[in-house]
């Protein structure tokens, strides 16, 4: 693997979550493949678990970890290519990015949707100037429109819990007072289609996502009828996607939260959601501390799904620079 941004990069996913679970029984196994090679993460948004795990992950392979925080110690980066630098920028990516490419050999990058440019965002300005300056293999960490470490994490978590060989998923939006991008709901949509699972997406009027993402899932406004059924709910919020309206809030009903009654409705699901999540917006309380909440593994698949990748490129590394060690 040369570049991880989708599931397009991960190859066979059967093979892929064999490797996560062999890797999961023992993480310390090839500590000495990442041996004097260094991982840089750029966070340009805050994080709790991609960080930990990702950095985790590193370690696990023997690696060395640089967490860089844009926001916070960095020089302000100009994104913008041709524009005269007199505002409160003082650096462009052009340089940033390939005197980043210098300390690293492998670099992490978060950049979420900004909702000033559709074309920008889904264009994926920022993390394909990484691909294209740094020199160095890229790792996306949720970009404009993807999170891929997260949709692997969580086909793991549902390879652990299933109990049929297909489950029926269903991707259900949820209120929330921010504009939040759609890289979760789209990558998860990508993902699970490329897994073969039925998945079902349900969202209100207005907030249907770019169909790239979701050919092949069943689209319905009627959650309910979504959730009848189902073996796995996963809830995330998303702004909406389409025009005029891309990256506004259309509704924030609280008819549309996870609760006891709708959980009723489903096959006994487990409920599931990327974090953080607003407890009593998105989810009620009562369905995410009981015992179907499987939240907390998704989040600890986190590591093994970024040891999988790393361990990937990697190996790539080796066979390019067969000095490596
Ligand atoms: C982000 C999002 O919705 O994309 C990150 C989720 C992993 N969530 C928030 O900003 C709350
Ligand atoms: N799920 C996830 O990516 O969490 P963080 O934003 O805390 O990294």
């Amino acid at each position: 693997m040369k570049h991880f941004t989708s599931v397009k990069d991960i190859g066979p996913l059967d093979k892929a979550i064999q490797e996560a679970l062999r890797i999961k029984k023992d993480k310390f196994t090839e500590n000495e493949l990442g041996k004097n090679l260094t991982a840089l993460l750029i966070f340009f948004n805050s994080s709790l678990r991609t960080r930990l795990s990702t950095q985790k992950a590193a370690e696990n392979l023997g690696m060395h970890v640089i967490v860089l925080d844009i926001q916070q110690g960095a020089w302000n980066l100009e994104t913008r290519k041709g524009v005269i630098m007199d505002g409160d920028k003082p650096e462009h990516l052009l340089e940033a990015i390939p005197v980043m490419g210098c300390y690293a050999d492998i670099i992490g990058v978060r950049s979420f949707a900004r909702f000033e440019s559709k074309e920008e965002d889904y264009g994926e300005v920022i993390l394909n100037q990484f691909i294209q300056y740094s020199g160095k293999p890229v790792i996306s960490l949720e970009s404009a429109t993807r999170h891929p470490l997260q949709s692997f994490a969580d086909h793991i978590t549902i390879e652990e819990y299933k109990t049929v060989e297909k489950p029926r998923v269903v991707l259900t939006w949820a209120p929330h007072p921010k504009a939040l991008p759609q890289a979760v709901p789209n990558s998860f949509a990508e993902w699970m289609i490329a897994a073969g699972y039925p998945l079902t997406i349900t969202h209100p009027r207005g907030y249907e996502l770019d169909e790239r993402f979701t050919q092949g899932a069943t689209i319905t406004y009627d959650q309910q009828e979504a959730f009848r059924g189902a073996d796995f709910i996963y809830a995330k919020n998303w702004a909406a996607y389409r025009d005029p309206d891309y990256g506004r809030i259309l509704s924030t009903d609280p008819s549309w939260m996870v609760d006891r009654k709708k959980m009723e409705l489903t096959s006994n699901a487990f409920f599931m959601h990327c974090l953080p999540v607003r407890r009593n917006m998105i989810v009620t309380d009562e369905v995410l501390d009981s015992p179907r909440s499987i939240v907390i593994s998704q989040a600890a698949n986190r590591e093994i799904a970024a040891q999988v990748v790393l361990r990937s490129i990697l190996k790539t590394l080796q066979v390019a620079n067969p000095s490596c060690t």
